[in-house]
């Protein structure tokens, strides 16, 4: 497997034949005719629509072809800066979401016991007055604050604004504690701002790129894998991490074969080499930065030598990277790594990643972390919210004092079994399949038989939907209209998303599903918009933009801002000192290490591998795995396997196998990918297969689930994420 430009295109030009099978695929699967008003005949002739792809959260703009009626194909928007025209497999496969046989058609309320599956086909007045009629009573009971909100992606924003205009508090999204919290909590501390989404990485004009554990190529965000390509074709020096020779490991002039969870340590050692050997761009840090001297000295003991043993990666070896990293400074990116929740003491290890970065004067420089901007559209001059009566349920007494920044996924969960501070009797879920996204489903089965009241809005018969007892069916991205996407990044822009086909069913947009809940719940003062349409127009006016605009072109871009100190850039820290923090005084003041401090992990006993995950391209989360189109070019995931550990256990390539953790969960039937490219302690899994809701057709029980296998979870103590890569399993071969 190779990544690079031909790689890419290679994967662009697979995407294009997929999509012309979507062709064949319709007259199978109905998808909406769009039917001409007057005439009540099918439209003709082809139409191009912009919008924004929303099969992962990278969200590029794109444009959508319909033809006679018919949504025919989807490509790249050439204006968008995300995509430059470009969409990855998964992007150009979206069209598969509108023709899904297993989508959700109606509103469903549940007939039977939780988690039986069974429900009656209802009306959407049905549907929204039973919630709104359990909404009332739990409210009465016991407050508003006892509804918890999990959402992820921009759909959620409709029913965020509902639910905190219903009055709570409690709102969670997987995307902090299950994913990039730790992240972005460890470069705020140290540069005093966080990294985002889309991240500030310059990848294509690094010299040296440093991947640790970042799969790019499998992670298909789409705009670093371009710049990743062109960083390759420009012959930047890339250094890969990963226990698991990764794709991206395989276009590395270094890859260091790292023993899982001792990352911490390699780090701490090329930071002691950048220091003990005068590599380090000491204008940068005499200028910016603040506590090098107790960084020096608290690093000394971190010698290539100690990490050695630790980290499995040779003394020499270490030394050359970090001599590879420093001869390219300032161009040279230590890539912060998006998905971080690791082994716990993953915001210490963000911390040892930004000082890294600090120390070779990457913030702020042309192939480091570039400065970004947003376009600034005002919100819509909504009446202010109720104050909610309670603290967060999910983080009392803050007891992590960096957490809850977008809500709290495992407290909520937790505060909803123990009732603690405060019982939590209805949940709203949105976008997220928590089955599937929060480690140890026992607990949150345990959770949900403690609600009066479990609302699911999804697209398809998810995990989580099959335990709900209001299943609300969300039109998909390419029939509705949805929040403006208006982020920070190097080239400000603000895009739309806007309905290219009519939803086949009774499905209907997140907009209209929390206004009309919100009517019925009294609150239509915060719902005075007309529709999707008044609303967007009218915070596009504000911002001396209009919705016809946007809908002709789908993204238009705000002036270009400087990106590197030599352009003019001017870095302001927002740290308590105002300089980056080596030291963060931060982390002393609250009684924590200001300097990261390397810790030690469990290994797996005799008989164990470490239970690695991650992505595929062609595939997101457990997602995807429906979509007609991806499922025709992957129906399952395999375990990677080390090929002396599969001789030993007399297993081959293509052999079923199943994996049983140490609390005793057996995974579905998986076959066995057997590798040179994995080291032998531990075996990996793309994240997202193994469903087992029986309404999923097209996927049920294939391939193996790794969320099923994470019983066992590390808290990060500084922010409250999960750390995930702390599961045993061995592999039984009798199945
Ligand atoms: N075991 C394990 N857990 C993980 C991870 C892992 O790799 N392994 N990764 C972590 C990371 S990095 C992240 S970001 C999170 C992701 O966590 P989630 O966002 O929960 O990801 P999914 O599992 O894809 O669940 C998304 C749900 O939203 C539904 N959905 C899709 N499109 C729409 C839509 O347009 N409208 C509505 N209403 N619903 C829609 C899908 O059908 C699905 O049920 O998971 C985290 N948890
Ligand atoms: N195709 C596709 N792309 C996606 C997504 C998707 O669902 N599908 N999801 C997107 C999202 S939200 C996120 S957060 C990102 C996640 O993607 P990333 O942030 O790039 O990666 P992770 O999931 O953290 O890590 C997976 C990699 O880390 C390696 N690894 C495991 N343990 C260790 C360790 O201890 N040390 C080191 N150095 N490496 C280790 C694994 O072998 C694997 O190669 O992907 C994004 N891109
Ligand atoms: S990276 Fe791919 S799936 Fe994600 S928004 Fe872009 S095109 Fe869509
Ligand atoms: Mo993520």
């Amino acid at each position: 497997m190779e990544l690079s430009r031909r790689r890419f295109l290679k994967l662009t030009g697979f995407t294009v034949g997929a999509a012309a099978a979507a062709g064949a695929l319709s007259p199978l699967v109905k998808g909406a005719k769009k039917v001409n008003e007057k005439s009540g005949k099918a439209e003709k002739g082809i139409k191009k629509i912009p919008t924004y792809c929303s099969m992962c959260f990278w969200k590029c703009s794109a444009i959508a072809y319909v033809r006679d009626g018919q949504l025919w194909k989807i490509e790249g928007n050439p204006e968008d800066p995300l995509s430059n025209g470009r969409l990855c497999p998964r992007g150009t496969g979206g069209i598969g979401a509108h023709y899904d046989p297993d989508r959700l058609r109606a509103p469903l309320i549940r007939k039977s016991e939780r988690g039986k599956e069974k429900w009656v086909e209802v009306t959407w007045d049905e549907a929204l007055e039973y919630v709104a009629n359990k909404m009332r009573k739990i409210k009465d009971e016991h407050g508003p604050e006892a509804i918890g909100f999990f959402s992820h992606g921009i759909g959620g924003g409709f029913f965020k604004h509902l639910l905190k205009a219903y009055g709570t508090n409690n709102i969670a999204a997987p995307s902090f504690d299950q994913c990039l919290g730790p992240r972005d909590i460890g470069f705020e501390l140290t540069f005093g701002d966080v990294v985002g989404g889309p991240e500030r990485t310059d990848i294509e004009n690094s010299r040296c790129l440093v991947l640790i554990g970042t799969h790019l190529g499998e992670n298909m965000h789409n705009t670093q894998v371009q710049e990743f390509a062109k960083a390759i074709e420009k012959g930047a020096t890339i250094i890969v991490v990963d226990p698991r020779l990764s794709t991206a490991a395989s276009k590395a002039k270094y890859y260091l074969p790292i023993k899982p969870g001792t990352d911490l340590a390699l780090l701490l050692a090329w930071i002691n080499v950048l220091i003990s050997e005068n590599l380090y761009d000491k204008e940068y840090i005499n200028k910016y930065a603040f506590g090098f001297e107790q960084l020096k000295a608290e690093v000394q003991q971190y010698t290539p030598e100690w990490a050695y043993p630790i980290t499995g990666i040779e003394p020499e070896l270490i030394r050359t990277t970090a001599m590879e990293m420093a001869g390219n400074r300032p161009n040279t990116l230590v890539h912060p790594g998006r998905h971080s929740t690791w082994y716990g003491d993953d915001t210490q290890r963000a911390r040892a990643l930004a000082i890294l970065n600090a120390l070779l004067g990457s913030w702020g420089r042309k192939g480091g972390l570039t400065n970004q901007d947003v376009f600034d559209i005002p919100s819509y001059p909504y009446p202010p919210y109720p104050k909610p009566k309670k603290e967060n349920a999910d983080n009392p007494g803050r007891k992590y004092p960096f957490g809850g920044a977008e809500g709290y996924t495992t407290g909520l969960r937790d505060a909803t079994i123990t009732g603690k501070p405060y019982p939590i009797k209805g949940w709203f879920v949105y976008g997220t399949n928590l089955i599937y996204s929060l480690p140890n489903t026992e607990e949150t089965i345990k959770a949900i038989q403690n609600l009066d009241l479990l609302v699911v809005i999804d697209v398809i018969p998810s995990e989580i939907a099959g335990w709900a007892d209001v299943v609300l069916p969300e039109a998909v991205y390419l029939e509705r209209y949805d929040e403006l996407f208006a982020p920070y990044f190097k080239q400000p822009f603000v895009s739309l998303r806007q309905p290219v086909v009519d939803p086949p069913n009774d499905q209907k947009p997140g907009w209209w599903i929390a206004k009309k809940l919100g009517e019925k719940l009294g609150l239509q003062d915060y719902f005075k918009w007309k529709d999707a349409e008044d609303y967007l127009d009218t915070r596009l006016q504000m911002a001396g933009l209009s919705l016809a605009e946007l809908k002709k072109k789908g993204v238009v871009k705000a002036s270009k801002i400087p990106l590197y100190i030599e352009e003019g850039y001017k870095p302001e820290f927002n740290t308590p000192t105002g300089k980056i923090e080596l030291y963060s005084t931060h982390l002393a003041e609250l009684g924590y290490d200001p300097i990261p401090k390397f810790t030690k992990h469990t290994e797996p006993p005799a008989g164990y591998f470490r239970l690695l995950f991650g992505r595929a391209p062609m595939h997101s989360f457990s997602r995807t795995q429906t979509n007609p189109i991806l499922n025709n070019v992957m129906d399952t995931n395999e375990v990677w396997l080390n090929a002396n550990e599969a001789e030993k256990l007399g297993l081959k390539s293509g052999d079923f196998i199943r994996l049983k953790n140490t609390d005793g969960v057996l995974s579905n039937k998986v076959k066995v990918k057997v590798t040179e490219r994995i080291r032998p302690d531990c075996v990996y899994l793309v994240h997202g297969f193994g469903h087992d809701s029986k309404m999923l057709r097209q996927t049920y029980l294939k391939g193996a689930s790794d969320s099923q296998l994470i019983t066992k979870y590390n808290i990060d103590p500084l922010m409250g994420g999960t750390g995930m890569n702390v599961n045993f399993v061995s592999v039984v071969t009798e199945v």
